[in-house]
């Protein structure tokens, strides 16, 4: 890739929120490499998330890596240094948004019936307005937005291989976002969100 290589983000029509889409983050080899390299090194879990009193396993697999420990839907993600196969996507990350970030959620979702809830990414050690890159490789999934007020209507992306995403502002406070299930007939798809825990 040459050094001179610009990247196109284009900023979703969505009020109160800062959302901008950048397509070609990665060529299509590179996505299908760090894919392949993805599923096959990283330890991946089913986590448990506690949902009225019962345990219930997540419907995808995660992996937290970073400086400092992260805790969100009551999981307690320890302190984990990047590994060797992540680094040539945060250093292409931090090249294309100028944003620091220190550390990154992996999700993988094994096919159309693993799925996200909606939720924001508003946990207290975010900070104010935080802001969120989300690269994706594999499978396209659409990834959804509701304004919590419901003031707007829903928005729909659909999140390609090799894009990344980038959430700012006042997107976490306005806006819930999701990837919901889909009965297409589709192989994985692995996202990486990553976030600036201040504490
Ligand atoms: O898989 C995705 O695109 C979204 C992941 C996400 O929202 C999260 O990890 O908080
Ligand atoms: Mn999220």
């Amino acid at each position: 890739m040459s050094e001179s290589k610009s990247y196109n983000f284009k900023r979703a029509p969505i009020s109160g929120a800062e959302v901008y889409y950048c397509e070609k983050s990665f060529s299509a080899t590179e996505a299908s490499t760090h894919l392949k390299i993805l599923e096959k090194r990283i330890k991946w879990k089913q986590n448990k998330i506690t949902l009225f009193g019962q345990q219930i396993p997540e419907p995808r697999l995660s992996c937290w890596f970073g400086e400092k420990t992260y805790s969100y839907s009551g999981l307690i993600h320890k302190s984990i240094p990047y590994p060797s196969q992540l680094l040539p996507i945060v250093r292409r990350v931090k090249k294309i948004t100028g944003e620091n970030f220190n550390g990154v959620l992996l999700n993988l979702y094994r096919d159309g019936s693993d799925s996200m809830g909606w939720h924001s990414d508003n946990e207290p050690e975010l900070g104010k307005d935080p802001v969120i890159a989300s690269v994706s490789f594999g499978a396209a999934r659409n990834f959804l937005f509701k304004r919590r007020d419901n003031s707007s209507k829903p928005f729909c992306l659909t999140l390609d291989p090799g894009s990344l995403l980038l959430m700012k502002g006042k997107t976490q406070e306005n806006w819930f976002h999701k990837v919901p299930k889909t009965k297409k007939n589709i192989g994985i798809r692995i996202n990486l969100t990553f976030r600036m825990v201040q504490y």
